[in-house]
């Protein structure tokens, strides 16, 4: 039978053409007023099959308000330890169960998620402030990503290739084995999607796995730890570690025994650890680092299509996304009547708590963030950027408790200023004027990363001209859902060039999952022939 084609589960979408909204909505808020109840409840680690309790723990807190939500145990490099040991040991009989047998798993697992769907988003507007709308899209992300890889497994048939004939007694097949143990090191900003992604491909390619969540956002991963053992995924093989990047996250890199990392975060960090794990010994490090994505508006461009995706781009989760536009280069011929029109729009977005069905921006994520914001700011006033929108921290009435700064749009700066080159993770996009297409190239390219891009025009010719020359993973034309954000499982591959990743093969694309495995060529000869 032909494995059934993969669909997106786009439950926003079908919701609303299907004028079920209400009815997201309600399941949303109920599951909202479930979890509150378990405020401040103490998780556990998951790790070799146990739950891990310790008497030291770290607060996860609400970015909206500063309230504990659950305290999680801190973890040390004995538990890493006991984790990667447990994972080693259980490696070869997950492999052994064969990539239906973990294909099978992994559909299941997305039948729970979807199931659990309400109770993900609302815990990720808890966790980490992304609103309702964008919080149910994060979700539906991950279940894509199980379903996603399941279907290239079996569309690959497990990777088993035959080979050539060389002598007339020889049978030589191809087959792609498990590394053994990956690290899997998580990200704040899409914490169910993201550490579902890379999780699934470690495991459904037959590894065993540690994940490690970033510390803003242990309780997604928690619950998606939860899900893939319920599953069927054997407890030993997946562990969830909790503490800090010092405690539990250096140790696992630095652990002998782990065969590969996986990592998505910040461009310092992955560029350490690459230095670090690569250099030890031979082993595939995938790393997604970070972006300072541009949107092109040429000439041709329809200016209200143009400043629709470039708010959406721009401010979506408040524009911590790796993918976030955060720099516009306009052509002077259609520049003031675009700023217009974005600053209209910019001024327009709803700052609010993010379970608000109003609120379009909730906080960002912690003091952190609104630090680097107020720097960006402040570098920007000095080199005379025009604040046409936004500028300030938002400290008033009920905001005060929570880390809000509003949607920001800078216009004026000269185009070698740090706002183009910089990644900042905050909500503040800088637009310049250019003169001609070949100067704008040259400005996107003139960043060291290159993950997403965007170009508007209504030119088809043009837009093949960008899209031929700009260097950068992922590409987007007239895209008013979103001018660089927004990739979906199965129809954008996501994955940088350049500073943005260590490898050359997207996430919920064609060829991910081979980064989690290497070739082996087998030859029976005598007339032998592999088993069937
Ligand atoms: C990220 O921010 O690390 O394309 C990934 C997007 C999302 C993924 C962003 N699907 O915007």
């Amino acid at each position: 039978m032909a494995p059934p084609a993969f669909e997106n589960e786009n439950t926003v979408f079908r919701m609303a053409q299907a004028g079920k909204t209400a009815e997201l909505d309600r399941e949303y808020e109920e599951a909202l007023a479930t979890l509150r109840k378990r405020a401040g409840e103490g998780l556990p680690m998951l790790v070799a099959g146990k739950e891990v309790r310790h008497p030291a723990t770290f607060d996860d807190h609400d970015p909206a308000t500063g309230d504990v939500i659950a305290r999680f145990p801190k973890g040390t490099a004995a538990d890493v330890d006991a984790a990667v040991k447990a994972a080693k040991a259980a490696q070869p009989a997950w492999e052994r169960l064969g990539w239906e047998g973990r294909a099978a798993v992994f559909e299941k697992a997305a039948g729970i998620m979807r199931r659990e769907r309400p109770m993900l988003a609302a815990l990720m507007t808890l966790e980490n402030g992304k609103n309702r709308v964008e919080a149910y899209y994060d979700v539906d992300e991950a279940i894509d990503f199980l379903k996603y890889y399941a279907w290239q497994m079996r569309e690959h048939k497990g990777y088993v290739v035959p080979l050539g004939k060389p002598f007339p007694d020889e049978t030589c097949v191809s087959v792609m084995r498990p590394w053994g143990v990956f690290a899997v090191v998580g990200p704040f900003n899409f914490p169910v999607a993201i550490p579902t992604g890379m999780t699934a491909g470690a495991l459904i390619t037959g590894n065993a796995v540690v994940l490690k969540p970033a510390s803003d956002t242990p309780w997604c991963s928690h619950e998606v730890v939860r899900i893939l053992h319920e599953a069927g995924v054997p407890r030993e093989v997946l562990s969830l570690v909790t503490g800090g990047g010092r405690e539990v996250g250096q140790p696992l890199i630095d652990h002998p025994q782990v065969d590969g990392l996986v990592f998505t975060g910040s461009r310092d960090v992955g560029m350490r650890n690459y230095q670090a794990f690569v250099g030890k010994r031979p082993r595939p490090y995938i790393a997604e680092m970070g972006g300072k994505n541009a949107t092109v508006v040429t000439r041709n461009a329809d200016l209200e299509k143009a400043a629709t995706g470039v708010v959406k781009s721009a401010f979506g989760f408040g524009g911590q996304k790796c993918s976030a536009t955060s720099r516009v280069y306009v052509h002077e011929s259609v520049h003031d009547a675009f700023v217009a029109k974005l600053t209209e729009k910019a001024r327009k977005l709803h700052v609010d708590m993010p379970w608000k069905k109003e609120a379009d921006l909730g906080p960002v994520i912690n003091a952190g963030a609104v630090e680097t914001f107020e720097a960006a700011v402040a570098a920007a006033r000095k080199a005379g950027g025009q604040f046409v929108a936004g500028g300030r921290v938002l400290k008033e009435g009920p905001l005060a408790k929570g880390h809000f700064v509003e949607p920001t749009v800078v216009v004026g700066l000269p185009l070698d200023h740090e706002a183009f080159r910089q990644e900042y993770f905050v909500p503040f996009v800088a637009v310049g004027k250019y003169h001609d297409n070949e100067q704008a190239v040259r400005e996107v390219n003139a960043a060291d990363y290159g993950l997403t891009f965007g170009v508007v025009s209504s030119d088809p010719e043009e837009v093949q001209w960008f899209f031929d020359r700009v260097e950068a993973g992922v590409q987007y034309a007239n895209r008013d859902r979103g001018s660089s954000t927004g990739a979906m499982v199965g129809g954008q591959s996501f994955g940088g060039w350049k500073f943005s990743a260590t490898t050359d093969r997207g996430a919920g694309g064609p060829w991910y999952l081979t980064q989690f495995l290497r070739e082996q060529s087998r030859t029976y000869a005598g007339g032998m022939r592999p088993p069937q």
